[in-house]
């Protein structure tokens, strides 16, 4: 299974199946977790300071054998720092998130890490495939946390038309007719942060967790957009604060100021009323917390069915 696949080919796992590298909780046990069960678990940098990162990443390697990947979000303060922690660490594999990493791709390529960036459009894709890079995440609308704003079923197909490297598809999969839709619509993988979210290995709070789980289809909101970097989050007493600011036009500064530390206030304390609860539109499908190890299997096992409903639909 998978002999053929590019991204297995490429990063030397079992499935073609990465998980989203959350700040805060994308952390060694969920990491380690994941690559264990065959997929690529990445550690979620965010905004963290170097010396904790290269903590993380040394945990992970004491937890697994297999390759694992750190995402490095290009808005942080240390982005300069961390780049150079994955460099000296020889991590197998980078992606990238929030903005063009261009410029550090030459440093990383040359321990021979596989970069692997996130993008929101066929532009950055492109541009990004003439510099180097070794594949694809294409990540839709539908995602928790920063987002672009067209939908994975729209994107997708037109970064696989536009690039000649393999793509990930990534937001809005959370179960085995994803992972089937994102194969049709032209990926080599997928990568799912949410569905990770409500794992017994990923560290988040319970009550992150448990609101997660009660979750329904509309939960989720946008906040952000007035400053061009939209984020969808759990709807809640800090989104509702924060539209408010929107609405009587808040500065940037204003609001950034009011957002510092609410992810790790959810997260980490459990506070998912004035927390920032980032998780992706499939969070109203999901109503169980599983082993890493059976999300995976599960994923899988379950694109049998749907290449059945697809076979009799062809009859
Ligand atoms: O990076 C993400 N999602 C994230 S990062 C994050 S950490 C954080 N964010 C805000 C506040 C506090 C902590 C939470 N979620 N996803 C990858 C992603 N990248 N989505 C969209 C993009 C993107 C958007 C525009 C990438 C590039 C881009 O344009 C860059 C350019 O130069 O054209």
């Amino acid at each position: 299974m998978f002999e053929k696949n590019p991204i297995c080919k490429l990063l030397n796992i079992k499935y073609p199946i990465f998980q989203g590298g959350m700040a805060w909780i994308g952390t060694a046990e969920l990491v380690s977790a994941v690559s264990n069960a065959g997929g690529l678990g990445i550690i979620g940098a965010g905004h963290m300071p170097p010396d904790i990162l290269r903590a993380e990443i040394q945990k992970a390697k004491k937890w697994t054998d297999k390759p694992f990947g750190v995402n490095i979000m290009l808005m942080s303060p240390f982005v300069k720092e961390v780049m150079q922690v994955v460099v000296d660490e020889r991590v197998a594999v980078v992606t990238t998130g929030a903005g063009n990493p261009a410029e550090y791709l030459p440093a990383l390529k040359e321990v021979g890490t596989k970069v692997i960036p996130v993008v929101a459009s066929v532009a950055l894709a492109k541009r990004l495939v003439r510099s180097g890079v070794d594949a694809v995440i294409a990540e839709g609308t539908e995602s928790g946390g920063h987002i672009g704003d067209i939908t994975t079923m729209a994107l997708v197909p037109q970064v696989v038309d536009a690039v000649d490297v393999p793509v990930i598809a990534a937001g809005g999969i959370g179960d085995s007719r994803g992972f089937a839709a994102a194969i049709a619509l032209g990926a080599s993988g997928i990568q799912m942060g949410t569905r990770f979210v409500v794992s017994e290995e990923c560290i988040a709070h319970e009550n992150y967790k448990n609101l997660v789980l009660k979750a329904k289809d509309r939960s989720t909101v946008v906040t952000g957009r007035s400053t061009g970097h939209p984020v969808r989050v759990i709807g809640n007493k800090m989104t509702r604060e924060y539209s408010e600011m929107e609405a009587r036009q808040a500065s940037t500064e204003e609001l950034e100021k009011f957002g510092a530390g609410r992810l790790n206030l959810a997260t980490h304390k459990g506070d998912v009323e004035n927390g920032s609860v980032m998780i992706g539109q499939i969070s109203g499908m999901l109503d169980e917390i599983k082993p890493v190890s059976v999300i995976i299997e599960n994923m899988v096992a379950g694109l049998v069915p749907v290449k059945d409903r697809v076979n009799d639909f062809l009859k």
